[in-house]
């Protein structure tokens, strides 16, 4: 288990609850997209995927990208229990999605990236640290189930 210092749990938590779930979630998948798109073939029942303006405006993405990021919070809301919380996503994320855990790092990275572009001056290297260091321990939660 990770442990956390007072000041790592006041960046993540901070930002946590400034943060707009709909509007941060959608934005980072919809980033994930464009910018590997090789990630698309997970969502090829998504519709349009075609150019970046279609992937921004696709509501499939839109709605996903929500849904991940609620998801997500569940790590913010119990950063001493990251594993169990995800232990049945990481089995449904291999057995049923295979999806390959290579890609829960690059959207961690991509979610720092579209936090860092919206809280701006409040991103300083140790709220950056405190955030890697959360996206790290969700995306290795998210593949103790894979076999
Ligand atoms: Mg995954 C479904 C969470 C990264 C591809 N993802 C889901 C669901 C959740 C979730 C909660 C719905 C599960 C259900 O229906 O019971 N995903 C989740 C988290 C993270 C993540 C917390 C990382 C932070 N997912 C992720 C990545 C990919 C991916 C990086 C692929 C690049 N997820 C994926 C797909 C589905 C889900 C293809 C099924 C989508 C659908 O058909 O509705």
């Amino acid at each position: 288990m990770k442990t956390w210092t007072a000041e790592e749990r006041h960046y993540i938590t901070a930002t946590w609850d400034k943060l707009n779930v709909e509007e941060i979630g959608s934005e980072s998948l919809a980033r994930l997209l464009i910018v590997y798109p090789w990630t698309q073939k997970f969502f090829e029942d998504f519709g349009n995927l075609s150019t970046s303006s279609a992937i921004l405006h696709n509501t499939r993405v839109h709605d996903h990208g929500k849904k991940v990021l609620n998801s997500f919070g569940s790590a913010v809301k119990n950063m001493d229990h990251i594993k169990e919380s995800f232990a049945e996503l990481s089995k449904l994320h291999c057995d049923r999605l295979h999806v390959d855990p290579e890609n829960f790092k690059l959207l961690g990275s991509i979610l720092i990236i579209v936090l860092a572009m919206h809280f701006g001056k409040e991103c300083t290297p140790a709220w950056q640290a405190a955030w890697q260091k959360l996206v790290s321990a969700v995306a290795h939660a998210l593949t103790l189930e894979y076999h």
